[in-house]
C-alpha cells in the first residue's frame, strides 16, 4: 500500500510540519520539495522523530564547513541535478548511472529510525530511502568482493568546507559486504516525506541505524565492489579513535570520552540524556553479523 506522509499523520502535526518545512526551504535556498510517496516499513522504530528544524539545522557535513549550523548555511549552493553515480569495482555491470537509474525500480520505504552521532548526540530521523541490497543485487556483485567502498562528491566551487584540507577528500566510507546487504542498511532520498535536504545529503545518502554517524556518508558519488577493507576519512584522520567498523557501542569508550550515555537532540521536549543502547537498539537485527569477533579490537 502506498501513503503519503499526510495519510499517518494526525493533521495538527501534518500543518505544524509544513511550516517549518517552509522554513527549512528559505534556509537551504531551494523551490519547493517534491514529495516523495512511500510504503511504511516494519523497520521503523516507535520513537518520535526529531522535528524537521531539528534534523536539518544542527548537521555534520565537513564539505560545507565543521560547524553545525554550517552546512544549512552553505549546501544551498550545491547542484543536485543532474547527478550520477559511479558504481565500478567487482560487480557484473559497471557504469555511471543517472541517479534516476540508481533508484529505478527501487521500492521506496519511510524508515524512522534511531541515529547516533559519535560526539554522543542522538536523533530520530523518518527517512525515505530504499535497501542498498536492492541496488547491489541489481548490478551483480562479483563473488570476490567482500566490501562496498563509498564516496562523496568533491566539488570545492560548491562546497566551500573542502578548501581546508584538513579531510583528503573525497569524504569516504565502507562497509563489509554482509552489512551492506543487511535490509537496515538504505540509501536514502529524502525525509519527512520531502526530497532531502541538501545539508542532510542530497542526493542521495547511505543509512546505516546501528553505527556511528559518521558510517552514513552523504551525496554519494561513487559505490565500489572491493576484495579489501576500504580506507575511511575518519579512520585515515585518528585511526586510534575510529575503527574501520564504528558498531554503536555503550561498552567501548572513544579514547577521548564515554559512548555509555548519548544526549537527545530536542532534548527540551523529549527529555535529556538517555542510555545508549547497544548496536543502536538494532542488536536483536545485526549482532549475528559479528559473532565471534572482538568489538573491542574491532570497534
Ligand atoms: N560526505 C559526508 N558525509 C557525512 C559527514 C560529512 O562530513 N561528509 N558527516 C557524517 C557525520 S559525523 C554524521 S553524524 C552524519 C550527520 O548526518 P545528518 O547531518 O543528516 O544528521 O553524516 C555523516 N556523513
Ligand atoms: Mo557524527
Amino acid at each position: 500500500m502506498r501513503m503519503t506522509w499526510s495519510d499517518v499523520t494526525p493533521k495538527p502535526l501534518w500543518l505544524n510540519r509544513r511550516q517549518l518545512l517552509a522554513g527549512a526551504v528559505s534556509l537551504a535556498g531551494t523551490p519547493a520539495l517534491a514529495r516523495i510517496e512511500a510504503a511504511k516499513s516494519a523497520y521503523s522504530t516507535d520513537a518520535e522523530p526529531n522535528s524537521l528544524e531539528d534534523i536539518s539545522t544542527y548537521n555534520n557535513f565537513y564539505e560545507f564547513g565543521t560547524g553545525k549550523g554550517d552546512p544549512a548555511a552553505y549546501a544551498g549552493s550545491l547542484t543536485v541535478d543532474p547527478w550520477s553515480v559511479v558504481i565500478d569495482g567487482m560487480v557484473d555491470k559497471p557504469g555511471t548511472y543517472d541517479l534516476s537509474d540508481v533508484v529505478k525500480g527501487q521500492p521506496l520505504e519511510e524508515r524512522i529510525y534511531r541515529f547516533r552521532c559519535v560526539e554522543a548526540w542522538a536523533m530520530v530521523v523518518p527517512w525515505i530511502g530504499f535497501q542498498l541490497s536492492g541496488l547491489l543485487d541489481r548490478v551483480g556483485v562479483q563473488p570476490g568482493a567482500k566490501f562496498v567502498a563509498f564516496e562523496t562528491l568533491v566539488r570545492p566551487e560548491e562546497m566551500p568546507g573542502q578548501s581546508s584540507p584538513f579531510i583528503e577528500w573525497p569524504y569516504r566510507e565502507g562497509l563489509r559486504l554482509d552489512e551492506a546487504m543487511h535490509p537496515l542498511t538504505i540509501l536514502a532520498t529524502g525525509l519527512y516525506g520531502e526530497e532531502m535536504p541538501k545539508q542532510n545529503g542530497a542526493p542521495i545518502r547511505l543509512v546505516v541505524p546501528w553505527k556511528y554517524g559518521f558510517k552514513s556518508i552523504k551525496s554519494i558519488v561513487r559505490i565500489s565492489l572491493v576484495d579489501k577493507m576500504p580506507p575511511t576519512t575518519w579512520n585515515m584522520l585518528q585511526p586510534g579513535e575510529y575503527g574501520f567498523y564504528s558498531n554503536v557501542n555503550p561498552k567501548v569508550d572513544h579514547p577521548r570520552w564515554s559512548q555509555a550515555s548519548e544526549r537527545r537532540i530536542g532534548a527540551g521536549l523529549f527529555g535529556g540524556r538517555q542510555d545508549t543502547l547497544m548496536f543502536n537498539g538494532y542488536e536483536a537485527e545485526v549482532a549475528s553479523l559479528y559473532a565471534g569477533q572482538d568489538l573491542a579490537k574491532d570497534y
